[in-house]
Formats: C-alpha cells, sequence, structure tokens
C-alpha cells in the first residue's frame, strides 16, 4: 500500500524521502499543475543530511489526481490543514489513515471533522528540518514522533513497523493528547517570549520570573482540562529545554524573521480559547497574547 503525503515541505519532505530510499511506495501530492511540473523539472526531493545531499525522485500526483488514498501522511501547517484536507477529501478511502503532523492544537479537530470516515492518528514531534530551497529538505536536528489516535488508544496501526524499516524514529502512544498538550504548554512559555525579547532561546535565562508565572497559569489550564499530570514539573522542564537549546532560534522566531505566518493560534490562541471554555481567567497568557499579535502586526505578519 503507497503513503500518500500532502505537504511536501520541510517535514513531509523527510518523511518522504526516508520512506523512499526504504523502498516502501510512496507519492507526493502537489496542489496544481504547476507545482507539479516545477517538482519534475528538479527531478526530485533533495535531502541534506549532515555534509551528505541526495536528490530522491519520489513519485508525485497533483490533489486532483483520481487514484484512491488509504494512508496519507498530512504534513502542512497547522493553518492550512483544513483547506488542504478538503481538497483531496473524495479521494479517500473509506477507513483510510490520515496522521496529522501538525503543531499545537485545534487544526486536528477541525481535519478530522471533515473526514469522519477516516481514521485520524495525531502526531507530535521534535524531528527540526527545513527548506533551503523549493524541493530541497536539510534535516536539521534529531527528534522523535510519537503518534496515536484518542479514540482508539490501544489499536497501533500495523503500518508502524514501516517507520522503523525506514528510519524514522517513532512509536505509539496511549496518551498523544497528553503529549501534544505538553508540547502546546512548552511551546507557549518559550516560543513567543524568544519573538518578543526577538532572541536565542538561552537568552530567555534573563527572563525566569516571567516564564515561571506563564509556567503556572499553563499548569492551571492543564489541571483544568484533565491534564494533571502534565502539569508536573512543567517549569522545570522549560528551564531545561531553554538550556539544552540555548543556541537555537525557536521555530516561531524562526517565522517571524522570515517573514512567514506563525501558529499562534494553535498555541496560544487554543490555550486561551480552552480557558475560555473552562471560564478560567489567565492574564498572564492573555497580555503574552495581547504583546505577541502586536508585535506580529507591527511587523505585518497575521494574528491568527
Ligand atoms: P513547511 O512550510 O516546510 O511545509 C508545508 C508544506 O505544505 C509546504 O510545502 C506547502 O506548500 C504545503 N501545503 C500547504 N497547503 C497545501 C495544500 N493545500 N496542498 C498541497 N500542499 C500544501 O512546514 P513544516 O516545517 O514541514 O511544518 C509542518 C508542520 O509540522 C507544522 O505544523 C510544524 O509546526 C510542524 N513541525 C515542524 C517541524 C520542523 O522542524 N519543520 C518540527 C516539528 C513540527
Ligand atoms: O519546539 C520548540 C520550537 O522552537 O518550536 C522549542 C525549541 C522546544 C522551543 O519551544
Amino acid at each position: 500500500m503507497s503513503w500518500h503525503i500532502l505537504g511536501a515541505g520541510s517535514l513531509g519532505g523527510l518523511w518522504g524521502a526516508r520512506l523512499f530510499r526504504a523502498g516502501i511506495p510512496v507519492r507526493l501530492i502537489f496542489r496544481d499543475r504547476v507545482r507539479l511540473a516545477q517538482y519534475r523539472q528538479v527531478g526530485g526531493l533533495r535531502l541534506r543530511e549532515g555534509d551528505d545531499t541526495s536528490l530522491y525522485p519520489l513519485a508525485a500526483e497533483t490533489a486532483q489526481d483520481a487514484v484512491p488514498i488509504r494512508r496519507l501522511l498530512l504534513a502542512c501547517k497547522a493553518y492550512d490543514a483544513e483547506e488542504a484536507i478538503a481538497s483531496i477529501a473524495p479521494r479517500l478511502a473509506s477507513g483510510a489513515d490520515v496522521i496529522l503532523l501538525q503543531n499545537g492544537m485545534g487544526s486536528q479537530d477541525a481535519v478530522s471533522a471533515r473526514i469522519p470516515r477516516a481514521r485520524t492518528i495525531l502526531a507530535s514531534s521534535t524531528e527540526g528540518a527545513f527548506r533551503d530551497d523549493t524541493f530541497s529538505v536539510v534535516h536539521a536536528g534529531q527528534g522523535h514522533t510519537w503518534l496515536g489516535d484518542p479514540t482508539h488508544p490501544g489499536e497501533p496501526p500495523a503500518w508502524l513497523n514501516e517507520l522503523s524499516e525506514a528510519g524514522i524514529p517513532a512509536q505509539w502512544t496511549d496518551d498523544i493528547l497528553g503529549q501534544l498538550w505538553r508540547k502546546l504548554a512548552i511551546n507557549c512559555a518559550i516560543n513567543p517570549l524568544t519573538v518578543l525579547y526577538d532572541c536565542r532561546n538561552g537568552e530567555l535565562n534573563a527572563h525566569t520570573a516571567e516564564i515561571q508565572s506563564v509556567c503556572e497559569e499553563l499548569c492551571e489550564l492543564l489541571r483544568h482540562t484533565g491534564q494533571t499530570e502534565k502539569a508536573s514539573g512543567l517549569y522545570e522542564a522549560v528551564l531545561a529545554i531553554i538550556d539544552a537549546t540555548a543556541a537555537n532560534t525557536s521555530s516561531m522566531l524562526q517565522d517571524v524573521r522570515s517573514g512567514r505566518r506563525t501558529e499562534i493560534r494553535f498555541l496560544l490562541g487554543h490555550a486561551l480559547e480552552e480557558a475560555h471554555r473552562h471560564s478560567l481567567k489567565l492574564a498572564r497568557l492573555e497580555s503574552l497574547h495581547i504583546r505577541l499579535s502586536e508585535q506580529l502586526a507591527t511587523r505585518g505578519l497575521p494574528i491568527d
């Protein structure tokens, strides 16, 4: 059975290239014929790993192709996910597996609602990749991907072994929502502040009082959403990640510096929506959201 990848960008390209070179059938789906023609002209997907660069001629098609899709990796940004899934929804076979690789939370529910006959599998990834050209991906940081299905947590799909064959570090978890919530909380505590202070992660060590108060509110939110366990040691974990990634520029700051839209709506935005749903007043997070939105608007970037 072939994998289909919709969103042939950094992570989609990284997964695609590794599946392809392991001999596992995989097809990239491009938005339209123009994009497909551009891809064919360069002859495939380029992947740089350390000092090695290879060209992988993965098969490709457009969203309008007629072949049914049985296993799909949706690897676009969270704000593009609904429109992207709508473009191929009629092609999804009944019971197809659709893996959602989006960071943050909120987009997954919106996508699942559009494809009720498919099984949606949520993913949370710490891999690091970026594009240095349109069809060229750099694998910048080794990471891990957790996969899970909150509606059928004890039923890992049979194709998980294909990921290990392809050298994609991944594992099934019975608690993917907990995993996504914990990552969301960590990203909310670090990423917005790196934008506001325009600094590398390590420089946040000068703002630990602010980080602590943000973490206190995130913990309150986690407890109200039933994620009490994920609140445990959050501040200490955030400080440890700041130290471990001290020289890095957060993904949100990278987006802002490159003039790209951020995923704010699916991080802080989602946290505040959930707080509102639980009638929780989180003044620090609200103020952080307002300051970040102002900063994005000043730079001419969308605030959602
Ligand atoms: P990216 O921008 O590099 O790639 C997304 C791709 O999706 C682009 O090529 C874009 O053209 C394509 N796309 C968007 N809408 C489409 C549509 N309708 N039809 C076809 N293609 C469409 O993004 P990325 O960095 O790979 O991130 C994807 C998700 O993974 C994000 O939610 C991100 O936060 C998350 N993530 C990324 C990394 C990373 O290191 N890049 C790490 C962890 C999580
Ligand atoms: O995930 C991250 C990101 O930059 O998006 C880290 C490095 C953990 C900071 O939140």
